[in-house]
């Protein structure tokens, strides 16, 4: 039984959040995703169109996804990995080594990020309309 987590802001969903899910499920059993907080986002930087309870609806919404857990700090991840058994981190490859530090608790996953979309684009074409 293979638990996969992984974590993002998942705003405006689209495919290139769907082909990292896809591809995450495909390593196990259960994906769990942590996402992150209108608050933990605003740290980040990062403004979003839906509040956290639209993205996570979303999320809920997706067969590859199990369970949607809140990602509020930068600190979380070791210990959501410990206390939901998780096998498999994963990331975008724009995220490549950052997390290396999990490798003492599960294996670490970086695949390459879809070409062609992200959240940004997707808001400009919007601004236009
Ligand atoms: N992604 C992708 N291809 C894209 C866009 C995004 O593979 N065209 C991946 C990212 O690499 C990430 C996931 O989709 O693994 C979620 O992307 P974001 O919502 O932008 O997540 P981010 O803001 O990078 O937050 O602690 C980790 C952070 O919460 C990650």
């Amino acid at each position: 039984y293979t638990t996969v987590i992984t974590y993002g802001t998942f705003d405006l969903l689209h495919f290139g959040h769907l082909e990292i899910l896809r591809r995450a499920k495909d390593l196990g059993d259960r994906l769990i995703v942590g996402l992150s907080t209108d608050e933990f986002n605003l740290e980040k930087g990062k403004v979003c169109e839906f509040s956290y309870e639209r993205r996570k609806q979303f999320l809920e919404s997706l067969s590859y996804v199990d369970l949607v857990i809140p990602e509020s700090n930068w600190e979380q991840k070791t210990n959501d990995v410990i206390s939901n058994d998780a096998d498999i981190f994963v990331m975008g490859s724009d995220w490549e080594g950052k997390f290396d530090f999990l490798k003492e608790h599960c294996e670490v996953r970086y695949f390459p990020r879809t070409k062609g979309v992200s959240t940004t684009e997707l808001k400009k074409i919007i601004k236009k309309q």
